[in-house]
């Protein structure tokens, strides 16, 4: 495992779980939804990467709003760690227990509530995988607003309490504007119904943005009113090929002026990126031979007419071509072509994790110096690491990962501070969509100030959301993650 997990101590004032609380749960839940069984337990204290490992000797698997209450209010009066799981794609050490937490999951609460064809107003539960999401309201003629490598395994919850950004983040925006509600089940048990199905509600503060992006630190997100948009009928993608950086970021400015209202993604990735999937991943080839590009950038467009949005691209991409911000490029033929594209770029984070370890810094940065830190960083590793950059380059969102073979900690001290005092002198965010998780939650202040973090603190709002029925504080986000109280 990563030798980069934070080291903790584990809050000693939590109490260990006992033979009792494991019969209370039964009485709660029923026998098989108490997971004690070791391989089960194996896979829910390991993160996707396998570079987090807790050690929780319990999984809860509640199926109603109701169990939540029960299991948080039960857990809050005992003083027991819990952890908030969903889909365990997380990409920073949140998902999983850094010590025996009680592990929650409640992927068995996976119905659609409703859905408003008129609308496209989407009611559902938390536990709902977002590639089946997806599949319900194609056939309703409607797209969710989101879209992720993790598609097949993430929740819906876990993307709320993530804020996921994704791939269609450049043309639907972030969770904050998509999700019109939200119910919760804070640490004492108390469900907020905040499930509201409006575009507009001015009545008082907006309290379910507080969830989205929380990490399951204020409670548990159980239910979601999602705004999906329609969907449309023609849709284009074009893998291109360009000499530098620079003139990936003009092709974004033009991609923005001349493409405007049909640019559904713009997506890049660097030559290294590009090897790895190619190293890493069966059946991947590169659509564009002869592979000696540095850089190679995604386009795609959602429109309603197919001539219309096809000649728009082939002109766009004609005009690049010619004022050579484009080297070379190639348009999907069909559904399969196109699924192939996307399938390099989504294939990134796992050719990584089949190389070794990985080292994963997820910025938001200026496009203009963003890949000066990629070459920074190459310069500082040598030969030591592989560095990769690529990512959501239409939202100014960096993926710089570090390969090696395995975790070294001269290698970590190399990048870090680096990497987040690099990221801090250009204002940018040390985390632009995974979050903090374990990884981040003592750097929060490269991207925040002192004051505005105690003012997370201390905010009495905040307090009472925790629950705080006992004297525990907020400032156990930054020791134990997001153990929610
Ligand atoms: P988990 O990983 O299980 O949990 C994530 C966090 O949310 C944890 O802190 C957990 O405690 C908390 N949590 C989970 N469910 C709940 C709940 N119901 N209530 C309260 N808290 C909860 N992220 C992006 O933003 N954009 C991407 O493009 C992207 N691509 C990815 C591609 C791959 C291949 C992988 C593996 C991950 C990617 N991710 C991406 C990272 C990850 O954030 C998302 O996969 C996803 O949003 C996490 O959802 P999950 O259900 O797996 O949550
Ligand atoms: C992506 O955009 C994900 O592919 C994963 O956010 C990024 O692996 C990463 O660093
Ligand atoms: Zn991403």
């Amino acid at each position: 495992f990563g030798s980069t997990a934070t080291k903790i101590q584990r809050n000693p004032s939590y109490s260990a779980l006992t033979s009792d609380d494991i019969n209370h749960f039964k009485e709660i839940l029923g026998e098989k939804n108490v997971i004690q069984d070791e391989d089960r337990l194996l896979t829910a204290n390991v993160d996707w990467m396998r570079k987090y490992k807790g050690s929780s000797r319990l999984l809860l698997q509640p199926r109603s709003t109701e169990e939540v209450s029960q299991i948080l209010k039960y857990c809050n009066s005992r003083c027991l760690a819990v952890v908030p799981q969903g889909g365990n794609t997380g990409l920073v050490g949140g998902s999983v227990p850094v010590f025996d937490e009680v592990i929650i999951n409640i992927g068995s609460m996976n119905n659609i509530i409703s859905f408003d064809k008129v609308s496209g107003i989407l009611v559902c539960e938390a536990g709902c995988i977002l590639e089946n999401l997806d599949s319900f309201v194609v056939n309703q003629g409607f797209i969710m607003p989101l879209d992720l490598g993790a598609k097949g395994s993430c929740q819906i919850g876990g993307n709320v309490s993530t804020n996921a950004g994704g791939l269609r983040f450049v043309r639907y925006g972030s969770l904050h504007g998509n999700i019109l509600g939200l119910e919760a089940v804070l640490a004492n048990g108390t469900v907020l119904d905040m499930l509201a199905t409006l575009r507009k509600d001015n009545t008082g503060y907006d309290l379910k943005q507080l969830f989205i992006g929380s990490e399951g630190s204020l409670g548990i997100v159980t239910k979601v009113s999602i705004l999906t948009p329609p969907k449309l009928s023609s849709v284009n993608i074009a893998f291109l090929a360009c000499k530098d950086y620079s003139s990936c970021q003009k092709l974004l400015l033009e991609a923005k002026r001349k493409l405007g209202e049909v640019l559904s993604a713009f997506e890049f990735l660097d030559n290294q990126s590009m090897d790895m999937v190619l190293t890493h991943l069966e059946g991947v080839r590169n659509p564009l031979p002869p592979s000696t590009y540095d850089f190679y950038v995604l386009i795609e467009t959602m429109g309603s007419d197919e001539s219309y949005d096809r000649e728009k691209l082939e002109a766009f991409l004609l005009r690049s071509m010619e004022g050579g911000l484009i080297s070379d490029g190639v348009v999907a033929q069909d559904i399969n072509q196109a699924s192939s594209f996307w399938h390099i770029r989504e294939g990134i984070a796992e050719a990584l994790m089949k190389a070794g370890a990985v080292y994963k810094y997820d910025l938001s940065l200026p496009v203009e110096k963003m890949y000066n830190l990629v070459e920074e960083m190459r310069l500082r590793l040598g030969q030591s690491a592989k560095v990769l950059g690529y990512g959501h380059l239409g939202d100014a969102n960096l993926h710089l990962n570090i390969s090696t073979p395995q975790y070294d900690d001269t290698v970590l001290a190399q990048i870090e501070p680096f990497v987040y005092e690099w990221t801090s002198k250009q204002r940018g965010s040390i985390s632009a969509e995974h979050g903090l998780g374990l990884m981040k939650a003592n750097e929060i202040h490269y991207s925040k100030s002192p004051e505005t973090v105690n003012a997370f603190l201390t905010n009495p709002f905040v307090i009472l959301l925790l629950g705080l029925a006992n004297d525990h504080s907020m400032g156990e986000l930054g020791n134990d993650h997001e153990d929610i109280f």
